[in-house]
């Protein structure tokens, strides 16, 4: 029996029996057999959650008491990291020393929201009458359906969990179903932890099945999605009819511009590692290098040159330095997108193919691929491949680097090296996206806001705002010595 459901403070397998088996990106293998939700589970998770917001069992407990759970939750989290880690890169394929790093920066958020539960909330606001009293209140927003990607399982997971539990809120988490291992471990921690009943429920399986509802039902209020833009664009019409809060983090085409004058080895060492990192399977992925004309060849020989030393492997494997794509159908689509690109006219410098190493053969490795003589109207440069594919453009000067930077649909991230600190401080506040790092690529802290300009997304996870998304913002006018408004007549 599996039983891998958790709603309404209690552990259950599919109402039908029905279960799923997850496998490994790197070689196919079972990795673990999960349940998997009927509509019937999701109804009661759905109702377990909000009669739980209703009773006030959770939401009622002041901001304090919330983040002594979420601290206790980080506690437990870091006792069983390395548990996490090995479910983690199971489900993945990603090498554990990664999956390591990700569970410390699951840890890393669950105390930054721990300790901004813990300062001031609300305040009050001086509407220049003795008699009256006005403040401003922070209210938990209500139910949430928090649904995350299968690139960072548990790490997207918790830029929600972690807020929606400090805000006070009740959730349902439905985690990819490719990689569902790492919420179930969360979900029992924060059962151990002392979650009142209800507040928190886990339901597995695919999203345009068990899903749907977590987006239709009226009982929920918010809905935080990590997915891709075409699954978020589904999500917000579908919100649409109950007008329910949204934050949406839909991926990103994210430039990486590297002027004349930057100091060229750090530049390349970053460029390689902002395309490569995770195998691109990352939405801040710097997979749009854009290079000042004069240093193009310099710069993309030696990126092709690193690319192609890089190594892939398992899990375990102890020389790897990326790991697999998450699944056939995912590799399949990075192929097309590659063969498209070159069919478009890029030029394809190194990889553009399947790891035909014989200890890959079971599994969905893809070599580090780049394609040069892009421009930015090709669908290579454009659309989001989320494998290591970069695409490399030049400009001549830095209002062409701007505009090439700025012409995607999406927002997320940048970068920008220079050794010119007054014209990087000019390119990164020109840049329209959510991050820009200046003279680095990729690092992040759960103090700083994340999230995405233009068809990135909507809102902030992460930093304060990444805790406002779950609070509703409540005026209390109090009138001190209460007297007629004397609008209208009392008397004939
Ligand atoms: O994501 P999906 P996919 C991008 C990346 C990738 C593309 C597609 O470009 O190639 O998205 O990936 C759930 N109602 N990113 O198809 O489907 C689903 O079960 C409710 C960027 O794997 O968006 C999973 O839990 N939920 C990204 C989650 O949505 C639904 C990370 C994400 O899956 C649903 C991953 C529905 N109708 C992919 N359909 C990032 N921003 O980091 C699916 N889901």
């Amino acid at each position: 029996m599996v039983a891998t459901l958790y709603i309404d403070g209690a552990w259950r397998q599919a109402s039908d029996g029905s279960a799923h088996d997850v496998h490994s990106p790197h070689d196919q293998r079972i990795v673990a057999t999960v349940s998997q939700a009927t509509q019937s589970d999701v109804q009661d998770a759905i109702t377990a959650a909000r009669e739980s917001f209703d009773s006030g069992i959770f939401s009622s407990w002041s901001f304090n008491e919330r983040s002594a759970l979420v601290a206790k939750i980080a506690d437990l989290l870091e006792r069983d990291a390395d548990l996490i880690a090995r479910k983690e890169s199971d489900d993945t394929g990603k090498r554990f020393i990664e999956a390591q790093y990700d569970v410390a920066d699951v840890v890393s958020t669950f105390r930054h929201f721990a300790a901004l539960g813990l300062k001031e909330h609300g305040r009050v606001v001086d509407v220049g009458l003795d008699h009256v009293s006005s403040r401003i209140v922070h209210e938990p927003l209500g139910v949430a359906s928090l649904i995350g990607p299968w690139n960072y399982p548990l790490l997207q997971i918790a830029w929600k969990v972690a807020p929606a539990l400090v805000a006070g809120c009740s959730f349902i988490v439905k985690p990819s179903e490719l990689t569902p291992q790492s919420a179930i471990a969360l979900m029992k921690i924060i059962e151990e932890a002392g979650t009142p009943k209800g507040v928190a429920n886990l339901i597995l399986g695919p999203g345009s099945v068990v899903g749907t509802p977590l987006i239709n039902d009226p009982r929920i209020d918010l809905v935080s999605f990590t997915g891709g833009l075409t699954t978020g664009q589904t999500i917000m019409r579908a919100a649409a009819t109950t007008i329910k809060k949204l934050a949406l983090e839909l991926g990103g085409k994210n430039p990486h511009i590297i002027f004349a004058d930057a100091d060229i080895e750090a530049a390349i060492d970053n460029a390689v590692t902002a395309a490569f990192l995770h195998s691109g399977q990352v939405c801040s992925a710097g997979t749009r290098l854009i290079v000042e004309r004069s240093i193009h060849d310099q710069v993309v020989n030696e990126i092709v040159r690193r690319a192609g030393l890089i190594t892939l492997g398992g899990p375990d494997d102890r020389l790897a330095e990326t790991g697999p794509l998450i699944s056939q159908a995912h590799l399949s689509n990075v192929s097309q997108y590659v063969e498209k690109g070159v069919a478009e006219g890029a030029q394809l410098l190194v990889g553009g193919k399947r790891s035909d190493l014989p200890e890959h053969a079971q599994g969905w490795y893809y070599l580090p691929t780049v394609l040069d003589n892009c421009t930015s109207k090709m669908f290579c440069v454009q659309e989001e491949s989320f494998g290591p594919v970069m695409t490399v453009e030049v400009f001549d000067t830095e209002a062409q680097a701007i505009a090439i930077g700025n012409d995607t649909p999406f927002g997320l991230s940048g970068g920008v090296w220079s050794k010119d600190a007054e014209k990087a401080a000019r390119v990164a506040s020109a840049l329209r996206h959510g991050t820009i790092w200046v003279n680095d690529f990729g690092p992040y802290r759960p103090a700083a806001e994340w999230g995405g300009y233009k068809q990135s997304g909507i809102g902030r996870e992460l930093g304060e705002h990444g805790l406002g998304e779950y609070l509703e913002i409540k005026h209390i006018w109090t009138n001190n010595a209460p007297s007629r408004s004397g609008w209208f007549r009392a008397h004939e």
